[in-house]
């Protein structure tokens, strides 16, 4: 393992790189398929995919359903000046991510004092790893160590992970993750990014998520350096319509997106199709760089985010780079700065498209087998890391609500939000935390611990992704100079 020091140097080494990697603007790549059209139910869609495969033309019809299909492909962009029921056309363009042990098996009701609002039984993780599981089911600082939830734990719940792929073998998913599709072209069926890896196991790891008995499923769209194209995301996206339509019904499916791209109206409406199909569909408001043009800032001018029915996430809590180097012990760090978990993330997009606001900032979470930093644990901030969280409430809250209707899930994720108890929040940004329903604030730490962890001998150091690909860029770096 990697001293102490080692570690230390090589974050002084790759300070001045890491500034190199954002300032150099990568060529804009050329997509397999450089337009994205919306067209009405009047276009005779049989028509283009029947022409489609007889290769006369390089397109592809995504049917959502009776209002929204979606045609992937090479035209001109002004075709659809000449065609009736031709909606919109738009580029197609780059996308980028935004940035075991057991768990608790208790099946006490309601003792220890636990001030619920959702129907138990509960069970109690103590030694929690990361403090966003804590601030979860607790409505106010300062934060005990413990996460509580609902004893099902999202069990039945079916969580899509749409990104670079999952590490489906990791032991921290204990067998609950599977290979969904793939839809990067010539690329093998792993996480080569790492990316969905830690999305997939803040929401449902054993030890690092929320939903620990909720199922992953892998939906590859972006690739080893952390991009991908609206095209890619959208078959995708079509790829888990068809496996919850051809599930059982109604559908318990949650859609993770990670991902930012600029607006985009075929995005926006695939993503709204998705909900009417029953699945809840949780995106990253997205990161915002300081150094920015504010009206950057707006969520509304990012997609996924700005889909009127995607839930998005903005990011509570203040990174701490010197103080975290100089520690460098999780323990340590998880008693610090208390009052600074509280507040609205620097880095978190705003504005009225932002429907809810979880932990996103010094969060730790699964890293894939073998990766080159595989026993270092690192702490990740980045609305990316906010979304699982709130993923993985939905899975808990869907598993225990005997509702057949998902409206009536993300109805509950809303009511049962801390309000007004962030600091900072920009104006015109909903001021609502996510809260499990499973209080446990008021635990005593003479409570039996009944949680223990994975090995824990690793140092922690952190890594603040401060724009869109930053996370990717960082990452992938590492493993180069390592
Ligand atoms: C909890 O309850 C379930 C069924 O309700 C049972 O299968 C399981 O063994 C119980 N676990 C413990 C630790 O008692
Ligand atoms: C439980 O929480 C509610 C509202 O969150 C509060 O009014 C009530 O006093 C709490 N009860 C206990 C026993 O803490
Ligand atoms: C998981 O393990 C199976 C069986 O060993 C293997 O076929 C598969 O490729 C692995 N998947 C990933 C994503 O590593
Ligand atoms: C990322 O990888 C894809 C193919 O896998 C490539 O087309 C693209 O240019 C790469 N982007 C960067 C920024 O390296
Ligand atoms: C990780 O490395 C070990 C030892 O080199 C190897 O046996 C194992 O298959 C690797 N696992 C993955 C998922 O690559
Ligand atoms: C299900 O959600 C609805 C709407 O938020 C709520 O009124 C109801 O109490 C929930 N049911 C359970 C069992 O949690
Ligand atoms: C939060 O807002 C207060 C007053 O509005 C300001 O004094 C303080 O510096 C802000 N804190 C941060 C971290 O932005
Ligand atoms: C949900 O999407 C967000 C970004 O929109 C991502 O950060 C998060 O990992 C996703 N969660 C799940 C469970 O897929």
């Amino acid at each position: 393992m990697m001293s102490i020091h080692a570690i230390l140097l090589s974050l002084l080494l790759i300070t001045p790189w890491v500034t190199l990697v954002f300032s150099l603007q990568p060529p804009p790549p050329t997509y397999q398929r450089q337009h994205i059209a919306i067209l009405d139910s009047s276009v005779d869609t049989s028509f283009l995919s029947t022409l489609s495969k007889r290769g006369k033309r390089d397109f592809k019809v995504l049917s959502f359903d009776d209002q929204t299909h979606i045609l992937l492909g090479n035209f001109p962009h002004q075709h659809h000046k000449r065609q009736n029921g031709w909606l919109n056309v738009e580029p197609n363009q780059r996308v980028t991510i935004a940035g075991s042990s057991t768990r608790a098996a208790s099946n006490e009701t309601n003792t220890n004092g636990l001030n619920t609002t959702v129907p138990g039984p509960y069970a109690i993780q103590t030694d929690v790893p990361s403090w966003g599981l804590s601030r979860l089911s607790q409505r106010q600082l300062p934060l005990a160590d413990a996460f509580g939830y609902p004893n099902e734990a999202g069990k039945g719940v079916d969580i899509y992970i749409v990104d670079s792929g999952v590490d489906v073998n990791h032991t921290d998913f204990n067998g609950r993750a599977v290979w969904g599709g793939n839809f990067v072209p010539g690329s093998p069926d792993v996480d080569e990014n790492g990316h969905g890896t830690i999305l997939a196991g803040i929401a449902a790891g054993t030890e690092y998520g929320v939903a620990k008995e909720a199922n992953i499923i892998a939906v590859k769209c972006l690739s080893a350096n952390g991009t991908g194209d609206i095209g890619t995301i959208i078959e995708g996206l079509h790829y888990i319509l068809s496996r919850i339509q051809s599930g059982p019904q109604p559908p318990k499916a949650i859609v993770n997106l990670s991902l930012v791209a600029q607006k985009s109206a075929a995005l926006n409406q695939a993503t709204d199709a998705l909900t009417r199909a029953g699945a809840i569909v949780v995106a990253a408001a997205g990161n915002y760089h300081e150094d920015d043009d504010p009206s950057k800032r707006n969520a509304c001018n990012y997609s996924p985010a700005s889909a009127s029915t995607a839930i998005s996430v903005g990011s509570t809590g203040r990174p701490h780079f010197l103080s975290v180097s100089l520690l460098v012990v999780a323990k340590l760090y998880r008693s610090l700065f208390i009052d600074d978990k509280d507040q609205f993330a620097s880095f978190s997009n705003d504005g009225k498209c932002v429907d809810i606001l979880a932990p996103g900032t010094s969060i730790l979470s699964d890293t894939k087998t073998n990766a080159s930093l595989a026993n270092v644990k690192m702490w990740y901030s980045g609305t990316s890391y906010s979304a699982p969280h709130v993923a993985g409430v939905l899975a808990l809250l869907s598993a225990t609500n005997t509702t057949s209707d998902h409206y009536q899930v993300i109805q509950q994720l809303y009511s049962l939000a801390t309000p007004d108890i962030i600091k900072n929040v920009t104006e015109g940004t909903a001021n609502l935390l996510a809260f499990n329903g499973v209080e446990t604030s008021q635990m005593s730490s003479s409570m039996e611990s009944t949680k223990h962890r994975a090995s824990d001998a690793s140092a922690v150091v952190p890594v603040f992704f401060s724009a869109y690909a930053s996370c990717l860029t960082l990452l992938s770096f590492w493993a180069w100079w390592l």
